[in-house]
């Protein structure tokens, strides 16, 4: 296991932790995001608990919010805040560590949740960043599920019309949502085809579980000049334990103490 490899599984005996204990969380898509997460703190992104306030920082919007719980571990282990603290209160009356992304947190730049907000948001920051002449770059990462929401549409034809190349949306593309596969749900399968024709650079990555495949993938779209890209993460939902992995219902399930066992072993078995 390569170095980031290796702590993207690290994260994810977080992420059962924090889940286990708290029974809350959407599992199944922390799962699926957390090497896209991984990547993007360890490797790609300028922003550090040292910059956080600097308004050259690189900025992170993570659109699909309910899968906050993985970006929780993520920030916590860069230092962002005491990762041991978001573990043992996450979703508890009184905690900072709520359910979905808020401010109050820090290393979190906008409140989601609601789906279908943050590529806007992503617009105008990256829109901002070439009004002020400013280096940074804006990522957003996004659910499949989440896309079908029409407000990416709209968000998606800005981004193309401002040419922001500043700009990276990342669609888990793990092909289930809440209630069921996406193509039952709400058809996404063309999805390059509906970024292409808004004008996005579309980078399609084969295994978006695969650290190194996406770091190539974002080291592309950083050089690539003129348009936005995306990249297409094919993931699978509950990547890295066995019984959730691509099942529908471990969007949000509770383990019970059995499952929390297995899935801890499984990790450590990986790990080791
Ligand atoms: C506007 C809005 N509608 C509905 C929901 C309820 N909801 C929460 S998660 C989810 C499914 C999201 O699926 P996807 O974007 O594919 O996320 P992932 O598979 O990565 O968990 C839904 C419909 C919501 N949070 N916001
Ligand atoms: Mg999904």
């Amino acid at each position: 296991m390569d170095g980031l490899t290796k702590k993207a599984y690290e994260l994810r005996r977080d992420i059962i932790e924090e889940v286990y204990r708290s029974g809350a969380g959407h599992v199944g898509g922390d799962l699926s995001v957390i090497d896209i997460l991984t990547v993007l703190y360890y490797e790609v992104m300028n922003v550090s608990p040292e910059n956080w306030r600097d308004g050259n920082r690189d900025r992170f919007l993570l659109s699909k919010g309910h899968c906050v719980d993985a970006l929780y571990m993520v920030l916590g282990d860069r230092g962002f805040f005491d990762k041991q603290e978001a573990i043992e209160t996450f979703s508890a009356f009184g905690s900072r560590f709520i359910g979905h992304p808020n401010t109050a947190v820090p290393g979190i730049e906008m409140n989601s949740g609601s789906l279908g907000h943050g590529l806007a948001l992503g617009v105008g920051m990256a829109l901002a960043a070439r009004m002020d002449q400013k280096s940074y770059r804006t990522y957003v990462v996004l659910g499949d599920g989440e896309m079908a929401e029409g407000s990416n549409y709209e968000a998606m034809m800005a981004a193309a019309h401002y040419r922001l190349d500043n700009l990276c949306a990342v669609v888990d593309l793990n092909r289930l949502q809440i209630s069921g596969p996406t193509g039952q749900v709400m058809d996404s399968s063309d999805l390059g085809e509906k970024f292409k024709s808004f004008g996005w650079n579309v980078i399609p990555v084969a295994d978006g579980n695969h650290c190194g495949q996406l770091t190539e993938a974002f080291r592309e779209a950083a050089a690539f000049r003129g348009r936005p890209s995306v990249l297409l993460a094919c993931t699978v939902k509950g990547k890295g334990v066995s019984f959730m992995e691509d099942q529908k219902g471990w969007h949000h399930g509770v383990m019970s103490r059995e499952q929390y066992e297995t899935a801890v072993r499984e990790l450590e078995v990986a790990l080791a």
